[in-house]
């Protein structure tokens, strides 16, 4: 539940003028509220924002959200909870009704003693973490990511969950009925290969006909039997070509879109829109999740999935959908990170940089670099950044180990300096006990040191991967300030809606095309001061899709 607010907008009156103690109360807290010298501390700073903008009324010079500094500090944590924080951090239990009190989830009507009290004690527990974090950011040195970062992206984040995105609602049962045409089709197409039927949702059904009926050859042996499952299923059809898996991977994909979109459909607003929700404590990469619904999850590499961006459109009064976003944010990180001298140069001429390290890598000029070779070497040049081995390698490009290994081979003898950052990269952080981004973001690994291999080995793969994730998630954090500032300044009405990752979309008003075109670009490129420049793609149109590229 909402907390209850007064209901009704201060009256924009000066209050300047008069004296404090001679206004209404209601007043009197909507000054203070909106008072930027009055510094305030919170837990959920983003909802309390939204709870106030409801109301009409403002929230200024809060300094201190406990949620995210809590998250600043140990951002591996499960959850930011108040009560858990209080018990971890200060020792203290406190009762339910003041956690929710201070998590702006308890009904207050201003006559309940028990909620009043609740309410005075969550508040002392928040000031009293907020005190307490106060040391811990400094020692961690994340002051200036929570108050030049964070607390500002939220309020970001804020309007944007507002605003939220409209949705062609026509569109989106069409798309639901073709994918059950497409779902009936695949179902009875699969029935005629077998010559009989089966359920297709049953993975004890479809062992009997895999591996039973057809003697496929078996996958991976799980507790009851063989497994069943995508990876599985595509590598077999790739061993057996046949017709039955063919069907029932059409079946499943179609049958997974189809699922999206009934749940995208019941997250739509009265408005005709969907409001998601933006956490920027739960990835602990420093990457913001989306949730209820989550619109970073919407498939981008298969037709079918990034059709249904198509349902996103643009609304009334507003010209087009525009979408911009990073060209590969993460290979130039890792160029930056590793100073290695032949990536850097590659981007400052402005090559493709998969189509680059493929000419280097497999020895042909650039231009016979086939797209099989890129996606071979960007598969690479992500999957060692991720920790990825050799045996690892020759299973996701189906070669053998040692043709993965002399891939391996190859790649770091031309880059050597990714080969050299990616060792130090573990052994600085097993020496510090954390890694950190390139604004200082850090995340602590104290299994860097376990002596339970797997621990070790999973704390290495996340040393490799976050400062360069974690960094991509500042850097387009940055981004967002830019552009919310700018349109600001420019006293432009177009909008930003969503942030997908490496992807920002905005709702572009009438006439500000160009402006706003211009304006993103700009920002987004002077987010960060890398060695290598930030190439941004945009793309237009009436829906998300077609401003896809
Ligand atoms: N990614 C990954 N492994 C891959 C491909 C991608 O981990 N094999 C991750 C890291 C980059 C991110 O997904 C975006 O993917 P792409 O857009 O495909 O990567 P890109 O470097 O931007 O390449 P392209 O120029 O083809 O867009
Ligand atoms: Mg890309």
């Amino acid at each position: 539940m909402q907390p209850r607010w007064p209901s009704s907008a201060p009256a924009p009156q000066s209050t300047s003028t008069l004296p404090p103690w001679t206004l209404r109360p209601r007043t009197r807290l909507a000054a203070w509220l909106r008072d930027p010298e009055a510094p305030k501390v919170i837990h959920g700073f983003k909802a309390a924002l939204k709870a106030l903008t409801a109301r009409g009324l403002e929230l200024e010079g809060v300094v201190d959200d406990t949620s995210i500094s809590g998250y600043l500090i140990q951002p591996d944590r499960r959850t930011y909870e108040l009560a858990e924080l209080a018990q971890h951090h200060l020792n203290v239990g406190i009762p339910a009704a003041t956690a929710k009190a201070g998590q702006l989830e308890l009904s207050f009507d201003g006559d309940d003693n028990a909620a009043a009290d609740a309410l005075v004690q969550a508040a002392a527990v928040v000031l009293a973490l907020s005190r307490f974090f106060e040391d811990e950011l400094r020692e961690r040195r994340a002051e200036e990511l929570l108050s030049t970062l964070e607390l500002p992206v939220s309020r970001v984040l804020a309007d944007m969950e507002l605003a939220g995105i409209a949705i062609d609602m026509d569109k989106m049962d069409d798309q639901l009925a073709d994918l059950a045409r497409v779902i009936d089709q695949a179902q009875e197409q699969a029935f005629a290969a077998i010559g009989h039927e089966v359920n297709l949702g049953s993975p004890k059904q479809l062992q009997t006909v895999l591996f039973d009926e057809l003697q496929l050859p078996k996958t991976k042996k799980i507790k009851s039997g063989y497994t069943t499952d995508a990876a599985s299923l595509k590598s077999l059809l790739e061993k057996t070509g046949h017709e039955f898996l063919v069907q029932l991977m059409a079946h499943r994909e179609a049958a997974k879109l189809r699922q999206m979109i009934e749940s995208l459909k019941k997250s739509v607003a009265e408005d005709g829109r969907i409001h998601t929700t933006y956490a920027q404590n739960v990835a602990a990469t420093g990457r913001i999740s989306s949730n209820n619904p989550n619109l970073q999850n919407i498939p981008i590499r298969s037709e079918e999935g990034r059709r249904v961006r198509g349902i996103f459109v643009v609304s009334d009064g507003y010209e087009c959908l525009l979408s911009a976003d990073y060209s590969q944010i993460e290979m130039r990180i890792m160029a930056h990170l590793s100073g290695d001298a032949g990536l850097i140069q590659a981007y400052k001429d402005g090559e493709d940089l998969h189509r680059f390290v493929g000419s280097n890598i497999f020895h042909v000029p650039t231009d016979q670099v086939t797209s099989a070779m890129r996606s071979k070497v960007k598969a690479m040049s992500y999957g060692l950044a991720y920790g990825l081995t050799s045996f690892g390698l020759s299973k996701q490009l189906e070669i053998s180990v040692d043709e993965a290994r002399t891939l391996m081979k190859d790649y770091f003898d031309r880059f050597g300096a990714v080969r050299d950052y990616l060792r130090g990269v573990v052994d600085q952080a097993r020496v510090d006990g954390y890694t950190a981004t390139i604004e200082g973001r850090r995340r602590y690994l104290p299994d860097l040191t376990s002596t339970d291999r797997q621990l070790r080995e999973n704390a290495e793969r996340i040393a490799l991967n976050s400062p360069i994730q974690g960094s991509a998630a500042d850097i387009i954090k940055r981004a967002m300030l830019g552009v919310h500032a700018e349109l600001q300044a420019q006293g432009l009405k177009s909008r930003m809606l969503l942030q997908v990752h490496d992807e920002l979309v905005l709702e572009v008003a009438a006439g500000e095309r160009d402006s706003v075109e211009k304006l993103v670009t700009g920002q987004m490129a002077a987010a960060a001061d890398l060695s290598v420049p930030l190439e941004v793609q945009i793309g237009v149109g009436p829906s998300w899709y077609d401003a896809g590229h």
